[in-house]
């Protein structure tokens, strides 16, 4: 992989570059849709190229659950077992297999944790993290880390975040195939002292990228800000920067105006699929009875296929009727809507009007969207 920075802000740390993987050139800031399950739900890898995606995320918790790593690795990794011809970057497992709650335990050498789909007993080590996401074959892979739970004490976040960088060498060190690249994830809860060692320990150990992990996990946006105004400036600024989890319009401005680069978010095809589309005036729930009759397309400024082909009224009605094709519809849209946000986003950096257009952009969208 190789990164370059094309153009910096003058006004904020946003800047525009380029990320080159094996399987293309990707502009930055880039939003990557998410493909938890070797799918972006609803979607075809051709359409997902249509609407300008570049780069997807894959999980390895639940690849490695199901169908198992060793078949995609059989099928001759993730990009064919699939059909994308784009980039992939899969997560670790880290943050999945501690959303589980209950049903994990934490030691130094990895995680014991159930499988949601059938209750067996699994273990996950930084090293069997690496290997599955060797077996998958992503582009991008991440260290191993343990996502903090908020809020959390300052005792738990320390000896948590000791661990994580721990791990994160012990992911180093067990990465040896130079084709995919490895990021290094930066946690430490809002503790401006934890966040700053983490970040430190993490770039010395010489990542080609970082993450910032650990945030949008509940708490007030204001601290997710905070802590990216004083941990972002600590990474190097020749790598890129990726702020996992996060998606929303807003954050995705604060984050890019902060030096971020990469996004990821389940936000647009998730809330696509309970009936939610983004338009230029904020969001609509097009389920809502008030577009029953409603004949004009979701956002009347979008040119995605289905503004230009289908009415609000039939999305709704194909929503309410359970129709596959209205989820489908909702989901290429609410992609096309962000991916081209952030192609706006990166022309704005390029121009040295990227302030600007953030405060036009949400004077129409609105200021309160979560
Ligand atoms: N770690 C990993 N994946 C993640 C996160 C994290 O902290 C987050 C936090 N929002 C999302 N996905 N490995
Ligand atoms: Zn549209």
């Amino acid at each position: 992989m190789k990164f370059k920075v094309l153009k910096w802000a003058e006004d904020c740390k946003a800047r525009t570059g380029l990320l080159e993987t094996p399987h293309g050139i990707i502009e930055t800031p880039v939003f990557m849709p998410v493909g938890t399950q070797a799918t972006v739900k609803t979607l075809t890898p051709d359409e997902l190229e249509q609407i300008g995606a570049k780069i997807i995320l894959s999980n390895t918790y639940h690849l490695y659950l199901r169908p198992g790593h060793r078949i995609i690795e059989e099928a001759g990794g993730l990009h064919r077992f699939m059909n994308w011809e784009g980039s992939i970057l899969t997560d670790s497992g880290g943050y999945q297999v501690f959303s589980l709650g209950e049903l994990r335990e934490i030691r130094e050498e990895g995680v014991t944790f159930r499988s949601h789909i059938d209750g067996s007993l699994h273990f996950i080590s930084p090293e069997t993290s690496i290997e599955i996401q060797n077996s998958l074959g992503a582009d991008i892979i991440m260290a191993f880390d343990e996502c903090i739970p908020y809020p959390a004490t300052y005792e738990y976040v320390k000896n948590s975040v000791e661990r994580t960088t721990r791990w994160a060498e012990r992911c180093k060190k067990h990465h040896k195939n130079e084709k995919q690249t490895l990021f290094g994830i930066v946690q430490g809860g809002l503790y401006k002292d934890l966040r700053e060692k983490s970040a430190r320990d993490l770039v010395s150990m010489d990542f080609k990228g970082y993450a910032v992990g650990g945030l949008s996990v509940g708490e007030p946006k204001e601290h997710m800000y905070e802590v990216l105004d004083y941990t972002v400036p600590l990474l190097p600024e020749d790598k890129p920067r990726y702020l996992m989890g996060v998606g929303s319009p807003d954050a995705i401005f604060e984050g890019i105006i902060r030096g971020i680069d990469m996004f990821d978010c389940v936000l647009p095809t998730r809330i696509a699929r309970h009936g939610t589309v983004f338009t230029a005036r904020g969001r609509l729930v097009v389920k809502n009875a008030a577009y029953a009759r409603d004949f004009s397309p979701l956002d009347p400024e979008c040119d995605c296929y289905v503004c230009k082909n289908y009415t609000r009224a039939y999305i709704r009605h194909l929503i309410n009727a359970n129709e596959v094709l209205g989820i489908r519809l909702t989901t290429i849209h609410n992609l096309y809507f962000l991916l081209s946000l952030m192609e706006k986003i990166r022309r704005a950096i390029e121009g040295g009007y990227l302030l600007e257009f953030k405060q036009e952009f949400f004077k129409k969208f609105g200021y309160d969207q979560g």
